[in-house]
């Protein structure tokens, strides 16, 4: 990898050096792979990454149909956590803030991971129980969690509006202080460029169109810039799953739903953690550029649009201000939507298909971003191995029909 010098970082950025060294390669595809993912997200990337630094299986290629991270993973508002209650959750997600605890330095990439704390509000006396019991489960699994009560949640929070004679009035919160968020495109871009390094092959502008089969094993794909043989495929392509499991010849317990997120212009720092509040529908945090970065529950209907309706944003704003009076005269800069892969039982599925040497990681719904590396390490794994990873047994697809499943719809909270 190319090291500037001061002077050199200077002059490319007003455009007189000699430009930026290619952070990763842009190889035609090669007729045949030992593994090829679909899907250049994070989740994608990250399974790639691991593949070649985990296992050593390096002829391997990401397909992606549009631009690197230009799914959710450059859509998504950044919450990264491990607070969930049942202890298949709590393993994989703690698994993965663990890795994000050390992935800017593996990297050599700026994630700008912000362990700023998160807190979840509680409205009602019911979310109350519901956070305790949960926070109890975390503990027990050796993630930090804590309760706190009305008086210590507006400390933490002094913004938060603490009038007794507002619709939801807050009555506490849990909180996760090694939560936090971070820079979304960042991941994707850190990944990608190790992989690359690693002899991994990303592909971009290529759209996987057939999925091909020898009786009940993959042995191909068809792709808009031709045939690709592969011995392993694993699909991890969010809000495509089901359209590419269709493609393999069986149906996912999947449903996709736009969810949409808006920031404000930028203003002075005036919140230092994130907050969601399950009840009144919204969430948000400070970028480090000032802008308060808000979040919205999904749009009911199902769609494969990146985009959504209108009554959500007018929704989280008016959740906002009834939480935050000071943001009132605040200014939306933007909106954007992207399309979340939703399971019935809110927690995802990740091992083998159906399809023998099909694998896939789907069903992340509204929470995936902060499991990125964590998925990716446990899939890379399964693939590797040809088995789930301990991890990733109980997410199987199996769960749909032992009935095992993982309800993870508390702990999802405000965006499903
Ligand atoms: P993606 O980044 O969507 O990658 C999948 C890729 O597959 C896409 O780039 C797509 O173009 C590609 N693809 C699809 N079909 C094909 C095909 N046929 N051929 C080739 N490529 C294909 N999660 C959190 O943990 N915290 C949050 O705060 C959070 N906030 C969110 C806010 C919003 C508004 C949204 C939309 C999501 C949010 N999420 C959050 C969820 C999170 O973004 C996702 O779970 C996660 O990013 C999924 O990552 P991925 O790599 O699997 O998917
Ligand atoms: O999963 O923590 C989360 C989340 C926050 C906002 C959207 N998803």
């Amino acid at each position: 990898m190319r090291r500037y010098s001061f002077v050199q970082l200077l002059r490319n950025a007003i455009g007189l050096g000699d430009g930026w060294q290619q952070a990763w390669r842009s190889p035609e595809p090669k007729p045949a792979y030992d593994v090829v993912i679909v899907g250049g997200g994070g989740h994608g990337l990250a399974t790639a990454y691991y593949l070649a630094k985990n296992h050593g299986v390096t002829n391997v290629a990401v397909l992606e149909k549009g631009w690197l991270g230009g799914g959710n993973t450059g859509r998504n508002t950044t919450v990264v956590r491990s607070n969930y209650l049942w202890d298949e959750s709590a393993g994989i997600y703690e698994h993965s803030l663990k890795l994000w605890e050390g992935l800017t330095q593996e990297l050599n990439f700026n994630l700008m991971f912000s362990q700023r704390g998160l807190v979840m509000l509680a409205h009602t006396e019911h979310e109350l129980n519901e956070a305790s019991r949960r926070v109890h489960a975390n503990r027990l699994n050796g993630i930090d969690a804590e309760i706190l009560s009305r008086e210590q949640t507006l400390a933490f929070v002094p913004i938060l509006n603490g009038s007794k004679d507002i619709r939801y009035p807050v009555m506490g919160s849990s909180v996760q202080k090694r939560a936090g968020i971070a820079r979304h495109d960042a991941i994707a871009w850190g990944f990608a460029r190790a992989a690359d390094a690693l002899g991994v092959d990303i592909i971009q502008n290529c759209e996987v169109t057939a999925i091909r089969r020898d009786g009940s094993r993959v042995v191909g794909l068809d792709t808009t810039r031709g045939s690709i043989d592969a011995r392993k495929v694993g699909l991890v392509a969010a809000g495509h799953s089901s359209v590419l499991a269709a493609l393999a010849g069986f149906r996912l317990p999947i449903e996709s739903h736009p969810l949409q997120a808006m920031v404000s212009e930028p203003i002075k720092p005036v919140l230092d953690t994130v907050v969601m509040s399950g009840t009144v529908h919204v969430y948000v945090s400070q970028s480090d550029k000032g802008e308060l970065v808000i979040g919205a529950g999904i749009d009911a209907y199902n769609s494969y649009a990146q985009r959504g309706s209108l009554p959500i944003l007018e929704d989280i704003a008016s959740a906002m201000i009834e939480l935050f009076p000071i943001v009132s005269r605040l200014k939306v800069l933007r909106s954007w939507g992207g399309i979340v892969d939703i399971c019935p039982d809110a927690s995802p599925i990740i091992g083998k298909t159906p399809v023998e040497g099909l694998f896939i990681n789907c069903g992340w719904g509204t929470g995936g971003f902060k499991a990125t590396p964590g998925s990716g390490w446990v899939l890379a794994d399964t693939i590797a191995n040809d088995r789930p990873h301990p991890l990733a047994a109980p997410f199987s697809l199996e769960r749909f029909t032992s009935g095992r499943l993982i309800d993870e719809h508390g702990a999802a909270a405000v965006a499903h």
